[in-house]
C-alpha cells in the first residue's frame, strides 16, 4: 500500500530558531522565544500594514472600524503590539523604541528578564501613505545590570555586544530576516498559513554589488569626501567600474536590496541643519541591528570613521551617519572621507 509522504523541506521559523538552540546545549531557550515573540508581532503587524489604506475608510465614521476597535495610526499600533507581546513574559529586562522618548519599563506586576529589547516599531512609516514598503528593526543585548527593573546602562550599550538583530519587511511579501550571530537567515510570510518559512538560508552579499543607495537629492549639503566618493560608485575618480542608483527611502526595504543585491546603503552627515551634524538615523534600534545584520552577511558596517558598531552610545535617541553595505565599498567611503575631511 502506497504511503502518503509528508515533505521534510518545508522550515518554519520556529522550528529553524529551535535547531539553532540546540548548538548551544546550556541554553535556556529565552531567546528563542524572544525572536519567536518578535516574530508574532510582525504577523500581526504585516495584516495591518497591507489594510493600511482601508483603515481610513473604515473608520471614518465614528472613528471606529468594522471590528469595532479604535482606528490608530499604524506606527502606534506596531509600538503597543511590539511592548503588549513582550511585557509580561519574564524575559526582559527593559525595552526602548523610537516611538517612546524614555526607556520602557516591565510593569511592577510582572518579572523581569535577562534580555533587552531595542526596536523601532515602524521605520519610514511616512511611506505608508504612497503604499512603499515599511519594516521592523529590532536589536536583542543581554543586560548588564544584576536584576531588577532594567537600567540605561542596559540599554547604552555598543553594537558589538548585540546578541540578536534583524527586521522585518512589510513588502510586495512579508520577510523576517534575523541574525543570532550564526549566518543570516530570511523567512517569507505565507499568508495562507500565516507562519514564516525559511526562504533564504545563510546570506551573503553578492560580489560583485549592483547598486549604490542614499539620497542624492541631499548632495549639496555634503562634505567634499562623500560627493567624491558617490562620483567614485558611478565610475569617476578613478574608479574601474561604475553602479546603478536605487533609493526608496525606506531603510528597511533599502537594506533589504543592498543585502540581496549588494552594494553600499548610506545616509551620511549633512550640513541642512547646523545642529544635527550627525546624519538621520538612530544608533541603538536602528543602525546596530542593521550593522550586524550586514557584517553577519560578510559585508561591512562603518560610521565613515571607523565600525559602527564601536561607536559608545551615549543616548537613547542619538543619530550616527552611516555606510552599509559590501566591505570594499564602505572601507572606500572611509579612505574618501579621511582623504577629503580631514
Ligand atoms: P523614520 O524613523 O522617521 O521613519 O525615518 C527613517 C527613515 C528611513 O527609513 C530612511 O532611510 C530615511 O528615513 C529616509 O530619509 P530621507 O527622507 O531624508 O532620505
Ligand atoms: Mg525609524
Amino acid at each position: 500500500m502506497a504511503t502518503t509522504r509528508v515533505t521534510s523541506n518545508v522550515i518554519t521559523i520556529e522550528r529553524h530558531i529551535l535547531h539553532e538552540q540546540e548548538a548551544f546545549p546550556d541554553a535556556s531557550g529565552t531567546l528563542t522565544q524572544v525572536l519567536y515573540d518578535i516574530a508574532l508581532a510582525g504577523k500581526l503587524i504585516a495584516s495591518r500594514t497591507t489594510r493600511a489604506g482601508l483603515a481610513d475608510i473604515l473608520g471614518a465614521a465614528g472613528q471606529e472600524n468594522v471590528q469595532g476597535e479604535e482606528v490608530q495610526k499604524l506606527d502606534l499600533y506596531a509600538q503597543q503590539t511590539i511592548f503588549q507581546l513582550n511585557d509580561h513574559t519574564g524575559r526582559l529586562a527593559v525595552m526602548a523604541s523610537e516611538e517612546e522618548q524614555d526607556l520602557i519599563h516591565i510593569p511592577e506586576q510582572y518579572p523581569t528578564g535577562k534580555y533587552v529589547l531595542l526596536f523601532d516599531p515602524l521605520d519610514g512609516s511616512s511611506n505608508i501613505d504612497f503604499n512603499v514598503s515599511v519594516g521592523t528593526i529590532f536589536a536583542i543585548y543581554r543586560r548588564v545590570s544584576a536584576s531588577g527593573p532594567g537600567t540605561l546602562e542596559d540599554v547604552l550599550q555598543k553594537g558589538s555586544e548585540i546578541v540578536a538583530g534583524g527586521y522585518v519587511v512589510y513588502g510586495s511579501s512579508t520577510m523576517l530576516v534575523y541574525t543570532a550571530g550564526h549566518g543570516v537567515y530570511g523567512f517569507t510570510l505565507d499568508p495562507s498559513i500565516g507562519e514564516f518559512l525559511l526562504s533564504h538560508e545563510n546570506i551573503r552579499l553578492p560580489d560583485p554589488p549592483m547598486y549604490y543607495s542614499v539620497n542624492q537629492g541631499y548632495e549639496k549639503y555634503w562634505t567634499e569626501g562623500i560627493k567624491r566618493y558617490t562620483r567614485w560608485l558611478q565610475g569617476e575618480e578613478g574608479a574601474s567600474r561604475s553602479l546603478s542608483l536605487r533609493y526608496i527611502g525606506s531603510m528597511v526595504s533599502d537594506i533589504h536590496r543592498t543585502l540581496l543585491a549588494g552594494g553600499v546603503f548610506y545616509y551620511p552627515a549633512d550640513t541642512r541643519d547646523p545642529k544635527k551634524p550627525h546624519g538621520k538615523l538612530r544608533l541603538l534600534y536602528e543602525a546596530n541591528p542593521m550593522a550586524y545584520v550586514i557584517e553577519q552577511a560578510g559585508g561591512y558596517a562603518s560610521t565613515g570613521r571607523g565600525p559602527l558598531r564601536d561607536v559608545e552610545p551615549l543616548d537613547l535617541h542619538q543619530r550616527t551617519p552611516l555606510f552599509l553595505g559590501n566591505r570594499d565599498l564602505v572601507e572606500k567611503a572611509e579612505e574618501f572621507i579621511a582623504k577629503h575631511d580631514g
